[in-house]
Parts: structure tokens; C-alpha cells; sequence
């Protein structure tokens, strides 16, 4: 234990803690700008880069970093005296000196912690300005990220999330002193990188530097278009963040709401993703069973484990980084081109507009959606995704007040769902919907407690066994890419745990997490409180098993016959590459 004195306050503090988590203890809030901790992930940012939260110490010559600066034995400390005051002041006026000046049209305005801190110092006019009639870099728009690297303020949390949480490795400094940003390798597009589009290096970066590619004008153009039949789905986290962007408390559902103002946005139909994501348990938990059925036989055609396909960034870090391993992977499609593939063929049939008058858009809580969306292997099925955010940012521009919306349904049949497909949106929550179906399946037995509390938490990597009968199902569970690479090394070593399944998603928390929710500021309970109120959505649904959606079994009488059949194949599946 050490002692520290911050402002006159005495603190008693862990060894190795730093001099701005000793003020935190006693409620002192240093201002910061690169430090980033996601606590529970492997995301700590604190490269001491932009001085931010410099301190005055007892008997140091120079101001201290507190971020990055640990606690020793009584040591004497000033937050905010006139030296520091100045100092932070100077330290802001050297990066605008450096940074466009477009916060007017910036994408990032009202959320860029560059913006944040040049308000709170009351920064007034540029006055090092450096001539910013160029730009010094080419801007990179990807389909899901934009690259603007005029805003790069060196902060490196998009370095730490790519390469220490996600353990990719796209992007890292490059060059010295003015001329430094962080960059691809050789400065090639994310697309012609090991970039999975996971897009978390956009949800923590401070200012415009990473973004979402929006496609809000595109939506419009495809609603104002009289000829077109435009169809919206929403993925099942959304209903748990949107609230946030009007105001709302972390955690609140707003599926209701939601639903009623798509509606008033002019989608003709507006749909769950949730309805695919029960198909799409229907076509893995199938393949599970048959896959478990044919291991135990001694037919060595199939592996095990099968390990989830539903997260695009996921499918792209497992396609670059394990390529000799694609005979593992569901062939299941995600639910979002379930979706889009049932939405053109089933649902276009039954309402008799060809496909292509039809217009897909979902509202994804993820970037890399928009990439999934845009492979060619499936066909402008869903035609254009937007992220949560954006689509808060249409609500504000039709002037819908979100607060007052009553709650209403969505339409049917795409829009029906069960408690098993709300889950999908939180980490765990895809393969214990899974579990779900195989054990009513595999026993033919009633299950009559639908949670599995094994599968739940938060932990990076999860273990656990489920008994199904007389079957003990082992499952794995990872979220963020890092600790998915921890799982595919064990496979490759021999799957020591004797794995039958493996859940991955790519953000940390699950898609609650995703790239392209509501910016949570840092703060990881944020994601947590939004994976409660999807449980929540959850236990309140009348049916909790995905066999048991009757909007499904209709389908699946009416056009596929039955999982994995010829035409499920055909339309619901998909397969890997290098
Ligand atoms: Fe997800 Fe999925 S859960 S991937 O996280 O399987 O994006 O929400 O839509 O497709 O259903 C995201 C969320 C989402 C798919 C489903
Ligand atoms: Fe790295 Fe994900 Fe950003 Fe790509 S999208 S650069 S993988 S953090």
C-alpha cells in the first residue's frame, strides 16, 4: 500500500496504481483525451501521448502525465494549478494547431473528445494555426470505415483496440514528428489489409479521424423512390442502445418505439432480424446435430467444434488469419442475410413484387455489416446497412420526437421472433439460443428452464459443459477477436477440451459492444447494462425457443420443407475463403 496527497486529500492506493486512478478513488477528475480503460477487456490506452492530464508533483521539475505516471510512497500531487492550467491550455492549442477546423460538417461533431476539451478550456481561436487549405492526407473511404487521417491527434487507442484486443494488427504509427498518423502497412485500404471491419477502432476514437461510412443519403434516395418496396430489419442490439441518442438511460428497450418510428420514416415493412436469427438457429443447431451424430458414427467427413458464422468481422479474421481451418465454421449465413435472402425470395413471392423493386436496409449495431452486406457471394440480398447511430442521426433529421412514440408491433410474418433470437445480440447469448433448440431436439424432451447461467457473463474466454440427455455438449465462448485467437490455438492444438461448439463475436460484450452503437465514452458498463436488457426482452417473450416461432414453421412448410434442405442451402447457407 502507498500513500499519495492529490489537492490536500490523503489516499491510500494499490502498488502499481497510477496517479489519475488514485484521483478517481477520491472523486478528483483529471481531464484526459488518449487514455482509454475499458475495464473487464484488454483495452487500456495509455500511451501518454496527448498531456492532457498533466500534474504538478512535489519536488519534479517537469509536469507528470497522470495517466501513465504510478503512485509512489508519499507522493505530493497538484491537479489544477495555474502552471497545470496553462500547460493543458498549451498542449490543445499544439493539436488544433494541427487538426481542420470543419467541426461544423465534421461527422464527429458533438461527440469528438478534441471538441469536448477545446470547449471545456474555452479555446477561442487557433493560434498556431498551420494553413489548412490542403489536406496532408488522402482520405480513405472504405465500405464501412472512413480514414480521415487530417484528424489523427496520435492518440493510438485505435492501435491498442487493433492490435491488443483484437490481436489483428491493421493499423500502427507511422513516420515522425508533424507528418505522424496511424496507418496501414504500406498505406493500403483497410479492405487489402488484415482489417476485419470490426469497426471498434472507430468506437474509441476521440475524434474524426475513424468513422462509419454513412449511407443515410442512400436510404433516403431509396424511400422518396415510388417504385421501390423498401423493407427495414433491425438487429436485435439495437433495441437496446438506440434509446441512448434521445436521451435515454444505458439499458433501456426501446424495441416499441423503435418499430413505430420506422414506420414513420416510411419503410413499408418493418421486420426483426430477430425472425432470421430464429431460421438461423433452426439451420445451425441442424448442422450441430448432424455434424455431433456423424463425429460419434466414426465419419470423419465433418469436424467439430462448429463454431458460430453470424459476426462478420469474425468470419473475416477467421478467413485471414485461419485459413487452413474453414471446415470448422457453420455454413449457416448470418441472420442479417437470412434475412435479406428470405426478404427476396419467400417474402417477395408472397407479395408479389420482384426482387428487383425490392429494397433491403438493416439497422446493424456493427460496421462490419456493411462490408457482410457487400460481399458479391450474396448478392445485394440486403442492399444497404446502417449502423445505430446513423440510423438515430435519420429519426433527428425527420424530426420524429423518439421520446413520445407510442410503442407498436412489428409487421408480419419477418417480424416475428422469440426470446432465443433477442439473446443473439449479447455474448453467450447465439449458442445458449442454440443449446436451447439442440436439447429439445437431441432429447425430445421439454426443457423447462430455458437459461443456461454457465453460458452468461462476461468473462473474455468461457468454458462450460451442458448436459443434453446423456450427452455432455462442451461449449466455448469468446468475445473480442484476441480472445477468439486464444480458442482457435487451443483447436489447433487438438481441441484439449473436447469442444462440440464454440461462440464467437467480435466486439467485446457481443454485438451490444458493436462498432456502430451509440458511443459509450469509455465506459464498459454501458455495454453491460444493454446485454441486461436484452435478457430482459428475453425472459418477457411469450415463446423463448426458436423451434417454436410459428412464423418459421410456416416458412419452412410452405418454401424450404425443412432445415438444411436443398433449397435452405441454397438460400440460407453459404461457404468460406481464403
Ligand atoms: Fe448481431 Fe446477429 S446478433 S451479428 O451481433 O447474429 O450486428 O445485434 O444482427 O446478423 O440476429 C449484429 C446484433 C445481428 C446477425 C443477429
Ligand atoms: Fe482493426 Fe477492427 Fe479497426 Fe479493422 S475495423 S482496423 S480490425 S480495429
Amino acid at each position: 500500500e502507498l500513500k499519495i496527497t492529490i489537492d490536500g486529500k490523503e489516499i491510500v492506493v494499490n502498488q502499481g496504481a497510477t496517479i489519475l486512478d488514485a484521483a478517481k478513488q477520491v472523486g478528483i477528475d483529471i481531464p484526459t483525451l488518449c487514455y482509454l480503460n475499458l475495464h473487464g477487456t484488454d483495452m487500456e490506452n495509455k500511451t501518454a501521448s496527448c498531456r492532457v492530464c498533466v500534474v504538478e508533483v512535489e519536488g519534479r521539475k517537469n509536469l507528470a502525465p497522470a495517466c501513465a505516471t504510478p503512485v509512489t510512497n508519499g507522493m505530493v500531487v497538484r491537479t489544477s494549478t495555474p502552471r497545470v492550467m496553462q500547460s493543458r491550455r498549451m498542449v490543445l492549442e499544439l493539436l488544433l494547431s494541427d487538426h481542420p477546423k470543419d467541426c461544423l460538417s465534421c461527422e464527429k461533431a458533438g461527440h469528438c473528445g478534441l471538441q469536448d476539451m477545446a470547449v471545456k478550456f474555452g479555446i477561442r481561436e487557433a493560434r498556431f494555426d498551420v494553413n489548412y487549405a490542403q489536406s496532408t492526407y488522402p482520405k480513405q473511404a472504405g465500405v464501412s470505415i472512413i480514414r480521415d487521417m487530417d484528424k489523427c491527434i496520435m492518440c493510438r487507442r485505435c492501435e491498442t483496440m487493433c492490435s491488443k484486443v483484437q490481436t489483428v494488427g491493421a493499423l500502427s504509427g507511422v513516420h515522425r514528428g508533424f507528418p505522424s498518423f496511424v496507418g496501414t502497412a504500406f498505406g493500403a485500404p483497410l479492405e487489402e489489409t488484415v482489417c476485419t471491419q470490426c469497426g471498434q477502432c472507430v468506437a474509441v476514437c476521440p475524434t474524426g479521424a475513424l468513422v462509419e461510412n454513412e449511407q443515410i443519403n442512400e436510404v433516403l434516395a431509396q424511400l422518396a423512390n415510388p417504385n421501390k418496396t423498401v423493407i427495414v430489419q433491425v438487429a436485435p442490439a439495437v433495441r437496446a442502445a438506440l434509446g441512448e441518442a434521445f436521451g435515454m438511460e444505458p439499458g433501456t428497450l426501446v424495441t416499441g418505439k423503435m418499430a413505430a418510428a420506422l414506420r414513420r420514416l416510411g419503410f413499408n415493412y418493418v421486420f426483426d432480424t430477430d425472425f432470421a436469427a430464429d431460421v438461423t438457429i433452426m439451420e445451425e443447431g441442424s448442422e450441430l446435430i448432424d455434424r455431433i451424430t456423424k463425429v460419434m458414427s466414426g465419419d470423419e467427413s465433418v469436424k467439430l467444434p462448429l463454431l458460430t458464422s453470424c459476426c462478420p468481422a469474425w468470419v473475416n479474421f477467421y478467413e485471414t488469419q485461419f485459413g487452413d481451418m474453414l471446415d470448422y465454421p457453420s455454413t449457416a449465413k448470418s441472420p442479417q442475410q437470412i434475412f435479406g435472402a428470405i426478404a427476396k425470395s419467400y417474402f417477395a413471392e408472397k407479395i408479389e413484387v420482384p426482387r428487383e423493386k425490392m429494397t433491403v436496409v438493416s439497422i446493424m449495431p456493427c460496421l462490419a455489416k456493411k462490408y457482410e452486406a457487400d460481399r458479391p457471394e450474396f448478392e445485394k440480398d440486403v442492399d444497404i446497412a446502417l449502423s445505430t447511430r446513423e440510423l438515430a442521426a435519420l429519426i433527428k433529421q425527420a424530426n420524429i420526437d423518439f421520446n413520445s412514440l407510442p410503442e407498436e408491433d412489428f409487421d408480419n410474418p419477418l417480424g416475428e421472433s422469440t426470446g432465443a433470437a433477442v439473446i443473439f445480440g449479447t455474448t453467450g447469448g447465439v449458442i445458449e439460443a442454440a443449446v436451447r433448440t439442440a436439447y429439445e431436439k437431441i432429447t425430445g424432451e421439454n426443457l423447462e428452464k430455458v437459461e443456461f447461467e454457465s453460458l452468461r457473463g462476461f468473462d473474455g474466454v468461457r468454458k462450460a459443459t451442458v448436459k443434453v440427455g446423456d450427452l455432455e455438449l462442451n461449449i466455448g465462448i469468446a468475445h473480442g477477436l484476441g480472445n477468439a485467437r486464444k480458442l482457435m490455438e487451443e483447436l489447433k492444438a487438438g481441441n484439449p477440451n473436447n469442444f462440440h461448439a464454440i461462440e464467437v463475436m467480435a466486439c467485446p460484450g457481443g454485438c451490444v459492444g458493436g462498432g456502430g452503437q451509440p458511443y459509450h465514452g469509455g465506459n464498459i458498463e454501458v455495454v453491460q447494462k444493454r446485454r441486461d436488457a436484452l435478457f430482459a426482452e428475453d425472459a418477457g417473450k411469450p415463446v423463448r425457443k426458436s423451434h417454436e416461432n410459428q412464423a418459421v414453421l410456416q416458412m419452412y412448410e410452405d418454401y424450404f420443407g425443412h432445415p438444411m434442405s436443398h433449397k435452405a442451402h441454397e438460400l440460407l447457407h453459404t461457404h468460406y475463403a481464403k
